[in-house]
């Protein structure tokens, strides 16, 4: 657009109108534009990657200086660096690190924030939720549904690490979060370990269930046995270009995804492979669970191993080599923008 230079009499009349409207909480339109609706996204989240390895020795001091107890969750906030005091990752998502320490339990809240949980490191803790436990092995993908009661415990003997993702920004953002404490640390176990995952699934469901359209899944562990098992098979077959082996996690019941926030994936890399760079509007968190190799993310890249995990901010590029056999983990806000229609991908070459 062509527009004439503004006199100096012109910029001072407009300068002093937007003072006047000021005084009444309005501002010009005009003015943000642009800066409102980009022509295409405009984050201000940055890529990063936060090595395990470098991290473990300040998760284990933190186990020395505060209880789980005390804490009640004793966790260690990934901020996304361009988002520094605002306690997520992305503009949608939280994720953190979580140590339990032998003996020790997380007590019992619910909340209406969703969670999800990657076990990473040690063995032995277990969460509870809604009155089933499960036993936390590495790999496992496991879900707290919004307002679901749960608590976490650790009847081991070594320290236990998970990845917890929460979609605590879009619920912050909706103004929609409701807490509340149990009086009971523990709840009372009202199913077997397993119940849920025999139940809703095993390609079969309870005669007389219906699930509501955005009910969470009833599936509540995603055993990383079964994930990678899965991933191995399909590896028989001819890996996408852009994603290698890759499936998204579902409620088995719908096909949706386990929450209706935040939706989770998959992925295999044989050693050598090299995806072609694809970007999407969900920024994603990316972890390592088996090999390593090269990221790249726009400009940036590092190389990743296991436990390390990466944030991909909204449309920017990302392209993966695996170097050894690699499985890697992520989460995105993916559910929420398709099931408002705004959800896209663009891969190269097409
Ligand atoms: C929460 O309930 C857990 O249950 C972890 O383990 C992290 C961060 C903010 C709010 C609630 C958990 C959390 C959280």
């Amino acid at each position: 657009m062509h527009t004439a230079p503004l006199s100096a009499e012109a910029q001072r009349q407009r300068a002093d109108f937007y003072g006047r409207i000021g005084q009444q909480h309005m501002t010009p339109l005009w003015e943000v534009l642009g800066a409102l609706v980009p022509p295409q996204p405009r984050t201000p989240v940055v890529a990063h990657l936060w090595r395990y390895a470098e991290l473990r020795s300040q998760v284990m001091e933190a186990g020395q200086l505060i209880s789980a107890e005390e804490a009640e969750r004793r966790v260690l906030i990934l901020e996304n660096p361009a988002l520094r005091g605002q306690s997520c990752i992305t503009q949608s998502l939280y994720a953190g690190l979580q140590l339990i320490m032998p003996g020790e339990v997380a007590p019992a809240h619910r909340h209406t924030q969703s969670a999800l949980r990657l076990v990473l490191d040690g063995e032995g803790a277990y969460t509870a939720v809604d009155g089933e436990r499960t036993t936390m092995r590495r790999g496992d993908f496991i879900i707290t549904p919004s307002w679901t009661w749960h608590e976490h415990g650790n009847l081991g003997s070594q320290p236990v690490v998970w990845l917890d993702g929460l979609d605590i920004p879009i619920v912050r953002f909706l103004d929609a979060g409701f807490a509340e404490r149990s009086e009971r640390p523990s709840q009372q176990p009202l199913r077997p370990e397993g119940d849920a995952l025999a139940r809703y699934g095993a390609n079969m469901l309870p005669l007389d269930y219906q699930p509501r359209p955005a009910e969470p899944t009833r599936v509540f562990v995603y055993p990383y046995d079964r994930t990678r098992a899965s991933l191995l098979a399909i590896a028989q077959g001819q890996p996408d270009p852009h994603h290698g082996h890759k499936l998204r996690f579902v409620n088995p019941a719908t096909g949706a995804s386990p929450m209706p926030t935040i939706g989770a994936f998959a992925q295999w890399l044989p050693a050598g492979f090299e995806t072609q760079a694809v970007r999407s509007t969900d920024g994603s968190v990316h972890v390592c669970l088996q090999g390593g190799g090269e990221v790249r993310v726009g400009e940036h890249s590092w190389r990743f191993d296991e436990n390390d995990v990466f944030v991909v901010p909204s449309w920017q590029a990302l392209q993966l080599r695996a170097d050894s056999n690699s499985l890697l983990f992520s989460f995105s806000d993916r559910p929420v923008q398709q099931a408002l229609g705004l959800w896209r991908e663009q891969r190269e070459g097409r």
